[in-house]
């Protein structure tokens, strides 16, 4: 398999889940301006989309959408319990979750890095992310991860977001119990090898 993706960027969260679920894989560097891969491929040939992540399966299926693809990831390696089994009802809580990281939070806090986006635009993405963090914050506090005692991917994807939150002007510390969940998932070692493999640390 391999894992196309820009260091820090929302592939982190794809990357962690594969280092978790120990499977076996490549990562290759994307120039999102160019579209130019690490080895000089035309990303757009393998992603017509042109933005990572973009997961080339083993038998050169190619999915995207990190929210499909970490759901896949946690399916390739189900000892692992990355996610509840498909179908139970903690499942579906996973699928609110990620699908809340990804639309509530991850295009808004990526929107931020746009340098073309006008101030009145940023204070206004700024006061939404503020409440909804507010919710995680608050939701948080009940269970040391989003499904309660057991981690999984919307944990690393929400790790991956938070991280984004001091580049784009906003302080962290607003929200205690989300620096508490950040600490805790960028303690575990597979994080740190994804997060060093991306040379972020
Ligand atoms: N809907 C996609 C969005 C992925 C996305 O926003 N990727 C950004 C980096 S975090 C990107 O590659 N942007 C470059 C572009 O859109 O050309 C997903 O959830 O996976």
């Amino acid at each position: 398999m391999k894992l196309y993706y820009k260091a820090g960027a929302c592939s982190l969260s794809p990357h962690i889940a594969l280092r978790e679920a120990g499977l076996a894989f490549e990562i290759e560097a994307v120039d999102l301006p160019t579209k130019k891969t690490e080895s000089g491929a035309d990303f757009l040939a393998i992603n017509p989309k042109g933005y990572i992540p973009a997961l080339v399966l083993d038998d050169g299926t190619v999915l995207t959408e990190g929210v499909a693809i970490v759901l896949n990831i946690a399916a390739m390696a189900p000892d692992k319990k990355l996610a509840p089994p498909a179908g139970s009802p903690g499942y579906f809580k996973l699928v609110e979750w990620l699908v809340f990281i990804a639309t509530e939070l991850h295009k808004s806090a990526g929107g931020l890095f746009n340098p073309a986006m006008p101030e009145e635009g940023k204070t206004m993405v700024k006061g939404l992310l503020t409440r909804r963090l507010d919710y995680v914050n608050q939701t948080l506090g009940k269970g040391p991860y989003l499904l309660g005692d057991s981690v999984g991917i919307a944990d690393f994807y929400l790790f991956n977001v938070f991280s984004w939150l001091p580049r784009v002007g906003i302080d962290p510390a607003a929200w205690p119990n989300l620096v508490a969940h950040s600490t805790r998932i960028g303690a575990r070692p597979a994080v740190q090898a994804a997060l060093k493999a991306e040379k972020l640390i």
